[in-house]
C-alpha cells in the first residue's frame, strides 16, 4: 500500500513537473510575440483585400508577432464582440478599421480601462472623448473627393447642365462621408450640376448593380446622365455593367463614370477610357500600422493621425510602367 501510494504521489509531482514546465515554455514563447487583436471590416472590395493582404504580411510570426485577425462581415456588431475578445485575450495591441464612425464609445472605453492602446487604420470613429484613440492612419476622404470634383469643374467648364448620379458608399462610414461632403460642397458652388439620384452601392459591385439596373429600367422618362460619381471602383464596374447593358456609353462621348481606389483592375478600366477618372486611395496601410507600433513599443507618442499621399489618374496618364509597378 505505502509502495503505492509513493508511486501515486510520484507521479502527480512528475506531472505537475511536466505541466508547469509546458506551461512556462508556452508563455515564454506567447511572450517573445506581440498580440495584435485585429477587426477588420470584411472583404467588400479590392480594396479591402489589399489592405488586408498588407496587414497580414507584415503581422507575421518571423516579424515577431501574433495576429489574431477577424472579419467583421460589415456588421458593426461583429466588431464589438471580437474587440472584446481581445480585451478578454488580453492582446498588446488592437487594431481597428471601424465601419462606421457612431456607437464606439463604451468597447474603446472597456479597451482603455484594459491599458490596451487601440489604433484605427483607414477609417475614423466619432467617439466624445479623443484619449479612446491612441493613433490613426488612413486618407483624407474630403480631399479624395475635392480631386474628383476639380476635375468635373474642369471637363464640364462650357456645360449648360451637368447631370450627376451619386452611388454612396456604406452609409456613416468615413470615406462615404468624405467623398460625399466634397460632392455636396462642389454642388452647391457650382450653379449648373444636378445630382439627379442618389442611391446606396454599399461599395460592392453586386449591390450597385442592381440598383443602378432598377433606375435605368426606367430609361425612356430619364433625363441625360453626365456623371455617375461611385464612392469605390467596385460601384463603378456594377455602374459599368448597368449602363452598358442598357445601351449607354461609358467613355469620353458618353457618361464619365468616377471611381475611387484606383486598383489594378480600375486602373485598366480608366485606360480603356471606360472611367473618366480614378482617385487614388492607398489600402497598403500594413508597414504604417508597425510604424506606429514601433514608436509605441520605445515609450514614445505617434503622431495621432498620419494621412497617405494620393493622385488621381484620367486615362491618359496610365502608361504601362504604372500597370507593372500596381501592388494593389
Ligand atoms: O474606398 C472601399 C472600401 O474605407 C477606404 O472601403 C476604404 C473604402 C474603400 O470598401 O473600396
Amino acid at each position: 500500500m505505502k509502495r503505492k501510494i509513493a508511486c501515486l504521489l510520484t507521479a502527480i509531482i512528475y506531472s505537475v513537473f511536466i505541466l508547469t514546465g509546458c506551461a512556462k515554455q508556452e508563455t515564454t514563447e506567447k511572450d517573445d510575440l506581440t498580440v495584435i487583436g485585429m477587426s477588420q471590416v470584411g472583404a467588400e472590395s479590392d480594396w479591402r483585400q489589399a489592405d488586408t493582404a498588407s496587414m497580414k504580411a507584415v503581422f507575421t510570426e518571423a516579424n515577431g508577432y501574433r495576429l489574431l485577425f477577424d472579419d467583421a462581415r460589415q456588421e458593426q456588431e461583429n466588431q464589438f464582440v471580437a474587440i472584446r475578445r481581445f480585451i478578454q485575450q488580453k492582446v498588446d495591441y488592437i487594431v481597428v478599421m471601424p465601419i462606421t464612425e457612431n456607437g464606439w464609445d463604451a468597447v474603446l472605453k472597456e479597451a482603455k480601462d484594459a491599458g490596451i492602446p487601440v489604433i484605427l487604420v483607414d477609417r475614423m470613429v466619432n467617439v466624445k472623448d479623443e484619449d479612446l484613440i491612441t493613433a490613426h492612419v488612413g486618407s483624407d476622404f474630403y480631399a479624395e473627393g475635392k480631386k474628383a470634383t476639380d476635375w468635373m469643374k474642369e471637363k464640364y467648364a462650357n456645360a449648360e447642365q451637368v447631370n450627376i448620379i451619386h452611388i454612396q458608399g456604406t452609409k456613416g462610414s468615413t470615406p462615404q462621408i468624405g467623398r460625399t461632403a466634397a460632392l455636396d460642397d462642389a454642388v452647391k458652388a457650382n450653379s449648373k450640376w444636378k445630382v439627379i439620384a442618389r442611391m446606396d452601392g454599399d461599395f460592392t459591385e453586386a449591390k450597385t448593380y442592381e440598383v443602378m439596373k432598377e433606375y435605368l429600367s426606367n430609361r425612356d422618362t430619364l433625363p441625360q446622365i453626365d456623371v455617375v460619381y461611385c464612392e469605390n471602383d467596385n460601384e463603378a464596374y456594377g455602374a459599368i455593367k448597368a449602363l452598358e447593358g442598357f445601351g449607354y456609353t461609358c467613355g469620353k462621348n458618353g457618361v464619365s463614370v468616377i471611381s475611387f481606389d484606383a486598383t489594378y483592375n480600375a486602373l485598366v478600366y480608366c485606360q480603356k477610357g471606360k472611367i473618366a477618372m480614378t482617385v487614388e486611395c492607398n489600402p497598403l496601410l500594413g508597414p504604417l500600422v508597425e510604424s506606429v507600433i514601433k514608436t509605441l513599443k520605445a515609450g514614445e507618442k505617434p503622431e495621432k493621425n498620419r494621412y497617405v499621399e494620393e493622385s488621381a489618374f484620367r486615362p491618359e496618364d496610365i502608361t504601362e510602367e504604372l500597370l507593372a509597378s500596381r501592388k494593389y
